[in-house]
């Protein structure tokens, strides 16, 4: 037994393992990051693909154990259980994209919705003792009825991903007072990172800043630019995700930072960074991009995870904006 301090939180036993559903996308390979620090076994799920998809795993490759399953697939989701008889879960997994939710509305729903059911069954029929979290998501929150919006603030999702988290959201607390499970779920707020996939707004401009820095692109395509978001930094809100799983009891948290920013003001410090300060010439305004129901304002107070769990965000969003364009100007300039 290896005893450490992290952020004033309780001293955690090491030799843990850990199944991470999602280990390809952003949170997934980030708290996959962490919990190696933190001495973890890590297993993580991806489901089939044609072609590799580890952009963002490839450097855990000899580090963590890769299994298959797909969240659309019951048995696929106890054998993984069965194979690394993990102490957490952590459920990432999802069809992420709000945009998309609608093109598939019901893909959506099976993948982000109904497959947190087929999770919480694979537990409860494998071992309900294991610790359960769950990626809920403030898109929940929707068109916000209370601003900041908390963890006792109704929803109101405004899109089929939305819709499909709260199912996720609802069915967790309901294993949980069902099946007196250790189960939880994180309402975090946008967090971004420079593993962010490519089709998401910020990642979108970090790229498009640096490919017109570098004389690679003359404009970037956008939706709407008045939408405000509460960004924050992916690394410090998996940090949150692990915190849950170790408080005494499950209990639901909002993770953000008390911020919001529009995206022109994302497109303001992601070009002044890289000394353009007349950026409107550079944008084209694609109604491709557009929703057929938007999420205006999105802003969180996460008093109670500061409260309990001493959690803060790091990163502020000037920190994040740098880092993405930084990022993404080496990553070109290295092509
Ligand atoms: P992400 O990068 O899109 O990662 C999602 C992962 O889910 C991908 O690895 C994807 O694999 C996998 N996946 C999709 N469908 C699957 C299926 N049927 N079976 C198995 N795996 C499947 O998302 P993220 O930003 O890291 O977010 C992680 C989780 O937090 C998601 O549940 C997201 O909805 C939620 N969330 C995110 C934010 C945010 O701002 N980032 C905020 C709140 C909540 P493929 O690569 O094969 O598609
Ligand atoms: O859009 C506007 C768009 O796709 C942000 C996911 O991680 O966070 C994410 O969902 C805003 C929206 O993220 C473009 O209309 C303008 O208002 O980056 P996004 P999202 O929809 O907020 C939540 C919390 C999640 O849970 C999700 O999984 O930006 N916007 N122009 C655009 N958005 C995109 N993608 N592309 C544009 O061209």
């Amino acid at each position: 037994m290896h005893q450490i301090n992290f952020m004033n939180t309780k001293i955690l036993n090491m030799n843990k393992i850990a199944f991470i559903t999602g280990i390809n996308g952003m949170d997934g390979s980030h708290l996959a990051d962490l919990l190696l620090t933190r001495g973890y076994k890590v297993y993580g799920m991806e489901r089939r693909s044609s072609n590799a998809n580890d952009v963002n795993t490839k450097h855990l490759k000899d580090k963590i154990t890769i299994l298959n399953g797909d969240m659309t697939d019951q048995n696929s989701l106890l054998r993984c259980l069965k194979e690394c008889n993990p102490d957490e879960v952590y459920n990432l997994a999802a069809q992420s994209f709000v945009g998309e939710s609608w093109n598939t509305p019901e893909h959506t729903s099976e993948v982000t919705g109904l497959g947190v059911l087929r999770m919480l069954e694979a537990i409860r029929e494998y071992n309900p003792k294991i610790k359960f979290y769950q990626a809920s998501s403030s898109e929940m929150f929707g068109r916000m009825v209370e601003n900041p919006a908390k963890e006792t603030t109704p929803f109101y999702p405004r899109s089929p991903y939305g819709v499909s988290k709260l199912y996720g959201h609802w069915i967790t607390k309901n294993y949980r007072e069902s099946y007196d499970m250790f189960a939880c779920s994180g309402i975090l707020f946008n967090h971004e990172s420079e593993r962010r996939g490519i089709e998401f707004v910020t990642r979108k401009i970090s790229d498009g800043v640096a490919r017109i820095k570098l004389g690679l692109t003359d404009h970037i395509s956008l939706g709407n630019l008045d939408a405000k978001r509460d960004w924050g930094y992916a690394p410090d809100y998996v940090e949150a995700m692990w915190m849950m799983l170790q408080q005494e009891t499950p209990e639901d948290y909002v993770i953000a930072t008390g911020e919001t920013h529009s995206i022109r003001d994302f497109l303001t410090e992601a070009f002044n960074h890289v000394g353009i300060a007349d950026w409107e010439p550079y944008i084209k305004q694609d109604p491709r991009f557009m929703r057929p129901a938007e999420v205006d304002v999105l802003r969180g107070d996460y008093t109670k995870a500061k409260e309990e769990m001493e959690w803060v965000p790091q990163t502020n969003f000037s920190e994040l904006v740098k880092k993405m364009v930084d990022n993404d100007l080496k990553l070109l300039s290295n092509v």
